[in-house]
């Protein structure tokens, strides 16, 4: 039965039932003990440069320099003038993550433990789901998630399953439309980055610099989320470069900005919402700190703060109805388990793609030799012969 894939794959509805057709996001479905998260593991890492070129080493990773505890950045400061932003239009799917996996084949080939087939043949990856983190993350918190849907764009190659988003309609209208101010507070996250980065060990921040967005540093790292065996890819922002450090991912830092909060509404909000996000984001790659640079109305950082992501399922936990983390991981585990269940081609020409709108069950179509294939030539070529 070797074209619907390996047959470790336990989820996979036998010819002659159908899958379901729907998977509920009901939150109590979700409230189980906490499945299996094996501790992620980098197995590379790669750039993109300031052309947003593809480099399968390390040069565009940066270290951590701790700010003041109060240090009064301008975040407002080089927008107009030191600010070059990545065309949002163009939409990378894959590819780089494609790429980097091409240059690091031998890598990802089975090893007994990690529950890969007794004989993969060369050109099969030793791994059921490629996707990027921030995908991970969406699906994470889609319990919680009140405001934004979602459309994940899936196809099989070699038994391996590819997840890469597809923007909605309304994101697309959102993005086209944002306000002067919008896009002026998208470049203070990427300015309070710039105040806390060096690019060298031993080096100062360069606040005067250039942002440029199309730079960034993404580590690759494998997992197992039940019987899911994960490969993903997420853009780090800095290392602590301390000898004492413990080695990658657990020496990155998460960098974020946020409103300062002033009021107990803004509190209960920032663990409600904000720190969901965070936790999640940060949880998948196994990101042990995140560093919050609080500002005010006008981009000023008035303090910063670094959260620990293993206590923060403690921190908000005297929040009332507030988010659990076994909820996202279990709803996440599920959806995986769904996917494996409808997709049945393995051709990289056929898309499942998943459709979700917040208080909606999650839904899927099929689509073949359509706009949404997303798997390039280059790669199916490469992966085939
Ligand atoms: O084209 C697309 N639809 C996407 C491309 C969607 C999501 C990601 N990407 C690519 C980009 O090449 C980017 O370099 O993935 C890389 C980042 O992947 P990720 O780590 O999986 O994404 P996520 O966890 O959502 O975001 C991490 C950081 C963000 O930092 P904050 O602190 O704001 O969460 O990556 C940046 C952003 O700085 N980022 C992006 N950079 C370029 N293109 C994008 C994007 N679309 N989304 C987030
Ligand atoms: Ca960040």
């Amino acid at each position: 039965d070797s074209k619907r894939g390996s047959s470790s794959r336990g989820e996979r509805s036998s010819p002659g039932s159908p899958p379901p057709r729907v998977l509920s996001v009901r939150r109590q479905l979700y409230d189980r003990d906490f499945p299996l998260y094996k501790q992620p593991v980098e197995v590379g890492h790669f750039s993109l440069d300031a052309k947003r070129r593809f480099f399968s080493d390390a040069r565009q990773l940066r270290y951590y320099v701790q700010p003041e505890r109060c240090p009064n950045f301008d975040l407002r400061d080089g927008y107009r003038d030191r600010y070059v932003k990545r065309d949002e239009a163009v939409k990378e799917g894959l590819d780089h993550l494609l790429r980097w996996i091409l240059a690091n084949r031998s890598k990802l080939r089975g090893t007994p433990d990690q529950g890969g087939t007794a004989s993969p043949a060369f050109n099969r990856l030793d791994v059921d789901f490629v996707t990027w983190r921030g995908h991970l993350t969406k699906l994470l918190t889609t319990p919680y998630e009140t405001r934004e849907g979602w459309l994940l764009a899936v196809s099989q190659l070699g038994g391996t399953l590819y997840v890469s988003e597809v923007e909605t309609e309304a994101a697309r209208q959102s993005r086209e439309s944002r306000t002067e101010r919008h896009e002026e507070m998208m470049f203070w996250g990427y300015r309070f980055e710039q105040y806390c980065c060096a690019d060298k060990p031993g080096g100062r921040p360069a606040p005067r610099g250039v942002v440029n967005t199309n730079e960034a540093y993404c580590t690759v790292v494998r997992t197992r989320l039940a019987g899911h065996r994960l490969l993903f890819s997420g853009e780090v922002d800095c290392r602590d470069e301390s000898p004492l450090s413990p080695p990658a991912p657990g020496c990155y830092i998460e960098l974020k900005t946020s409103a300062e909060i002033c009021t107990p509404k803004q509190r209960s909000n920032f663990h409600r919402f904000k720190l969901l996000k965070w936790w999640a984001q940060s949880f998948l790659p196994a990101v042990p700190r995140i560093v919050a640079g609080f500002r005010d109305d006008n981009g000023v950082v008035v303090s910063v703060e670094t959260f620990h992501t293993s206590k923060i399922s403690q921190l908000i936990k005297s929040e009332p109805n507030c988010w659990k983390p076994t909820v996202c991981m279990n709803f996440c585990c599920d959806f995986l388990s769904f996917v494996k269940t409808v997709v049945a081609e393995d051709d990289p020409r056929v898309v499942y793609l998943f459709s979700w709108e917040p208080y909606r069950d999650v839904t899927y179509s099929v689509h073949r030799d359509s706009e949404y294939s997303f798997l390039p030539d280059w790669y199916v070529k490469e992966m085939t012969n």
